[in-house]
Formats: C-alpha cells, structure tokens, sequence
C-alpha cells in the first residue's frame, strides 16, 4: 500500500536528509509542502516545482502547518519550535526520515547511537559484514541520508542513529541496538540529561537484542528486552591476557591480539567489542571480524596524525564535538606522548557544563589554547591559558610553544558551527594551517 494516501504532508527542513526525504515521497506519489526556516537552502534546484505542493522558506508559518496530516521534521531542527507544537496540538502528527524508512525497509537493520563513537563503530561493523561476505551499507547521521540508502541493493543496514533523528522514530525494527555511551552533549536542546539519555533509550525500541556498555547505567535497557552487557573485563566479550599479550574476547572465545587492530586506545577496543556483537547478530562471521580489525581505515578527523615534522605531531580530532570525545582522545594519547601535549579547544559548546574536563587540564594538558564563542569557559579552567581569535592564531602560538616529543592536538570538545561550515571544515582548515606555520 501506498504512504499517506490522501494525506497532507510538509517536509521541514531541507538539508541532505530533508531532500533525500522529498525525493522519495514524490517516488511514492505524495505532493508535499516544503519549508525551511532558512532563508537560502543549498539544493532546492533539484526540487520539480511543479511536482511540490509549495515551498516556504523563512519563519515557521503556525497555521499552515496546523493545516498539516503529517509533519516529516529534519533532525537539525527541533520539534519544541513552537509552530510545530502548535500543529501537533492540532493532531499533526510528527515523524523523521528514520521513521519513513522503517515503514518500507524489510531487511535486518542493525541500529547505533551513544554520545561519542558512533561513526567508528557504524563503519567497522558495516566493514565486518563486508568482510564477511555481505552486502552492508552504512547510512544516517553518519552522513548518507538513510532514504537514500534505502534505494541501495544492501542486504543489512548498519544505521547510525542521532538523538534528534529517534526522537521522531517510533516504528525501527532491529536485530540488535546498541548505545554505547551517554556523556552530556545537545544540552541546548534537551535541557537535562534525563531528556538526553531518554531520547537515546527509543534506540532499543523494537529490538531483538540491545547491545548496552555495563560501565555506563544510562545505556542500560529501560524496557524488558534480550541484553547483552559490553564490559573490557568481561569473560564473554572483553579483553583478557592470552597467549602472553592482550586478546579481544568475542563470544566466549580468544578473537585475536589486541595489538593487529589498526584503531587504538582503550575507547576504540570498546568500539570493537560492540561492532563484533552487533556484526555476529547480523551474520557477520568469526573470520570476517578478524579481517576487518585488521584493514580498518580509521575515519578522518577522529585522532588523525596530520603532520609529524621535526619531532613534533600535529592530531586533528576535530570530530570531537562534546566533553566526553575530548575526555576520551587525551587519555588514549596522553601515555604515548614524550614530551608536552598542547591541546586546542573551544568553539558552540551547546549549552555544555565544561568542568569535567578541569582535572585533566590541570594533569594531562601542559599548554591549553582556546578558540570560539565558549572559548573562554574552557580557558577559564587552567591558569596561563591562551585565548586566541581564530585557528589560525592557535596554530601559530601552537608552534611557538612545541619543542621536539611534543603532540599538538585540536580535541575541540565543542561543535564548529559558531566558525566553521562544519567540523570536516574545522579539520580541513587546521590540517591546512599546519601545513603552512609548521613546514
Ligand atoms: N536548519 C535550520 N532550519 C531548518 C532546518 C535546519 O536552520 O528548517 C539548520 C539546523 O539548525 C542545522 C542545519 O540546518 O544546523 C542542518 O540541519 P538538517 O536537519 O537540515 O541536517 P541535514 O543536512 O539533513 O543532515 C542531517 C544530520 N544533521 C543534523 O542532525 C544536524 C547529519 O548529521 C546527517 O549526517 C544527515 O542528516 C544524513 O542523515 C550531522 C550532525 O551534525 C553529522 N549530527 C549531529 C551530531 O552528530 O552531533 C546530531
Ligand atoms: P560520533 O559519531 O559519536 O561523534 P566518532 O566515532 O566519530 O563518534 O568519534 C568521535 C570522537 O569521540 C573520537 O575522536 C574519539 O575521541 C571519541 N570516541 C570514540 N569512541 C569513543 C568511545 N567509545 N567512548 C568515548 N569516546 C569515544
């Protein structure tokens, strides 16, 4: 049967999941109305006019939308806007692009989310799949809209799941869900973290078996379901000493040595723990696990070596957009590095409370330079740190302050989005500055 037959439908927001989202309504033959509150949306010229049922940009038009069935709202815009409320109160009712695909989808899905590590793990277990001889794709907040992907001849879906994207989700079936952390991030939208940690909870909805991290309670399942608890020490799925050096457990049994993997840190051994479960409850085999762990290309701009030039290397972790991910970047590169770690933070921290991070500046941090509009909430938490104007400025007094052993890191613990396009482009323009003060 057809979606939305006879019903009145606006897609908000048009970003790349909003557009995905047009495109397969008119593959279904919806004529919805389109809006954003963006004045200028990059990619509308793709949108037949004369197939839509309008397209508003601007403010949120209350009444036309009261007027709306069915709202499809982008991830990036939040469902508290009070025009939306006000069509929900008129008996709207809201749903996201996730939700539109699990109406169609037939085939296993496996489904992802937790603050830090997500695309990690969205990709390694898609490439243990692979290596096992299936067709995986991987697709949402990871960055391929998941309607897209559903056009794909994929035989598993491996999804990478936002808070903002299950908020909006209420039908995802799955063989396995997993969170694999909830530390604070998106307080600007969510308030409070018992907001935060619920919106995270719907992953393992309509789930066959959720994949939860014992060492943090708020990943734990809420709802009756088959469990499986990750934990480094564990004896089913863990990390013991074998055969006189460190092995990954998977399933009750020796995998391999921890040290053939090509990502590392104790947070990425944790990533692979949670990838071998949720590939083996997709039919990944043993053999595959392996072979992925072993060729893994790490993603760009999560502790990326840009540079490495006389004595002193340059680590852009730009993707680390909240506490946690900093937290998590220092203490894997901490005991590998010889000489000072200068670190570069700041930028749009979301509403963060940043004093988590004031030990390890004071312990782990030997020259704190900060950038962007919360920039100087984070200096604040180390005496003689540098506040600088742009990332240019830190890369410069970065170089003024490394002698030889030491490791230059930009860990921003903030979105990029008060600066930069996003933080691929935060990444860019570091590595392309260290290029030119450093060479
Ligand atoms: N926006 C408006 N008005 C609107 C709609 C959006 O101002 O009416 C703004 C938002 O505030 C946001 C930007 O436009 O800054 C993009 O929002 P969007 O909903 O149009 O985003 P898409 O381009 O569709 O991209 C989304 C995800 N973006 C967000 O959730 C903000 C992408 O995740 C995802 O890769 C893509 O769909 C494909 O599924 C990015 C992200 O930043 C990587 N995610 C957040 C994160 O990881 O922390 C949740
Ligand atoms: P996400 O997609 O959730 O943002 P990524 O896999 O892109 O996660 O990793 C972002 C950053 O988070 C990394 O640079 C790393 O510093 C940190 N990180 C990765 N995995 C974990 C984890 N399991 N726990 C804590 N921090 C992590």
């Amino acid at each position: 049967a057809k979606l939305f037959q006879g019903k009145r439908v606006a897609v908000i927001g048009l970003g790349l999941s909003g557009l995905a989202t047009v495109r397969f309504l008119l593959k279904q033959g919806v004529k919805p109305v389109l809006m954003d509150t963006r004045l200028k949306v990059a990619g509308l010229e793709q949108i037949p006019t004369d197939k839509v049922d309008g397209i508003y940009l601007g403010e949120l038009d209350a009444n036309r939308l009261a007027h709306m069935d069915v709202l499809v709202v982008s991830p990036g815009l939040d469902p508290k806007h009070p025009a939306i409320r006000f069509a929900l109160a008129q008996g709207a009712h809201l749903i996201g692009d996730v939700e539109l695909f699990a109406l169609q989808n037939q085939k296993p899905v496996l489904a992802i989310t937790g603050s830090n590590g997500k695309s990690t793990v969205t990709s390694l277990t898609a490439h243990m799949l692979q290596c096992s001889g299936l067709r995986a794709v991987a697709a949402g907040n990871i960055g391929l809209p998941i309607l897209d992907a559903l056009q794909s001849d994929a035989e598993v879906f491996v999804l990478e799941l936002s808070s903002f994207q299950l908020d909006t989700t209420h039908s995802l079936h799955s063989k396995a869900a997993c969170i694999l952390n909830v530390t604070e991030d998106h307080m600007d939208r969510y308030g409070t973290m018992a907001a935060y940690a619920a919106s995270k909870q719907r992953v393992y909805q309509g789930t066959e078996l959720a994949i939860y991290n014992k060492a943090d309670a708020l990943t734990t399942p809420q709802t009756s379901v088959a469990a499986l608890a990750l934990d480094l020490a564990g004896s089913e799925y863990g990390v013991i000493q074998h055969q006189g050096e460190s092995w990954l457990v998977v399933a009750g049994s020796p995998l391999m040595p921890v040290r053939d993997m090509t990502i590392v840190g104790l947070h990425n051994q944790f990533n692979a723990l949670a990838s071998c479960a949720l590939a083996l409850a997709a039919g990944a085999s043993r053999a595959g696990l392996i072979d992925a762990l072993k060729t893994f290309v790490s993603l760009p701009h999560r502790c990326q070596l840009v540079l490495d030039n006389k004595g002193v290397r340059w680590v852009n972790d730009s993707k680390a957009t909240n506490v946690g991910a900093t937290l998590a970047a220092i203490a894997g590169l901490r005991a590998e590095v010889k000489g000072k770690l200068i670190l570069i933070a700041g930028g749009d921290g979301k509403g963060a409370d940043f004093s988590e991070l004031a030990t390890v500046l004071n312990t782990d941090v030997d020259h704190l330079i900060t950038l962007g509009q919360d920039g100087p909430a984070i200096a604040a938490l180390k005496a003689g740190s540098f506040e600088v104007k742009d990332l240019m400025a830190a890369v410069k007094t970065a170089a003024q302050l490394a002698t030889a052993d030491d490791l230059v890191l930009l860990s921003p613990a903030c979105a990029s989005l008060d600066m930069f396009k996003n933080y691929e482009d935060r990444g860019q323009q570091f590595a392309a500055a260290v290029q030119k003060v450093w060479l």
